[in-house]
């Protein structure tokens, strides 16, 4: 059977390339699975049959021959247990993959959200202002953290795994910001990380149908 992902047909300027199906897709590219993407649009969010396929109405949503899940998180865990390219075979390896994963998503990602929030979509507003300075100084405990765990490793483990496609799509999120660089190993990491062929391959295939699908300017 076929794997499918949901996706959007189409969204603001700001937010194309930051979908979270691109989590999903870069994860099938780095395993080498083929799927189609299922476009949606609001009036589909909306639908029973999208429900139940994604209760909040959000993407991604995923499935194959075997399981129907959503949740970006849980779908990558579920191809790395399916892929030694994203996850080793061995139990403590797979055990380390799924911290790292879970330690982007709930330990560094609320963080980053937190300030990228303020910035995308308060920016300017009085409150926001007065708010930053904390929201940053808390995400900046969290990279100073991880960025000396990294050290001068090339990536979490000893080799890329799905741990850290997870934690350069949260990191992603604040190249813009340039907090990324005050942690010199960070910046290089998400490069390194953003910089493999698969993930290339994984963006273009999100941008794809919003250059399809742009809506006609007046
Ligand atoms: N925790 C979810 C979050 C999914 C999510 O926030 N999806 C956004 C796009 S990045 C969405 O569908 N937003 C539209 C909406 O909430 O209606 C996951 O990681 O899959």
């Amino acid at each position: 059977m076929t794997i499918h992902v949901s996706a959007f047909k189409w969204v603001p300027p700001f937010a194309q390339g930051y979908v979270r199906d691109l989590r999903v897709r870069w994860a099938l590219e780095e395993a080498g699975l083929p799927y189609e993407a299922t476009l949606i649009d609001p009036a589909i969010q909306a639908t029973t049959a999208y429900r139940e396929w994604q209760p909040f109405g959000q993407v991604p949503a995923y499935r194959d021959e075997a399981v129907e899940i959503f949740e970006s998180g849980a779908i990558v865990l579920h191809l790395a247990m399916r892929s030694e390219a994203l996850a080793p075979a061995d139990e403590a390896g797979r055990a380390r993959v799924m911290t790292w994963v879970i330690a982007a998503l709930n330990s560094v990602e609320p963080f980053v959200q937190n300030l990228v929030q303020l910035d995308v979509f308060h920016a300017g507003e009085a409150w926001a202002r007065e708010r930053r300075p904390q929201a940053e100084a808390m995400l900046c405990k969290r990279l100073a953290s991880l960025g000396a765990w990294l050290g001068d490793r090339d990536f979490l483990e000893d080799r890329f795994t799905a741990g850290d496609l997870m934690m350069a799509m949260v990191l992603r999120e604040l190249v813009e910001t340039g907090l990324l660089e005050r942690y010199a190993s960070l910046g290089a990491y998400v490069g390194r990380c953003t910089g493999r062929p698969a993930f290339k391959k994984a963006l273009e295939a999100q941008l794809q149908p919003f250059r399809e699908n742009a809506p006609a300017t007046a």
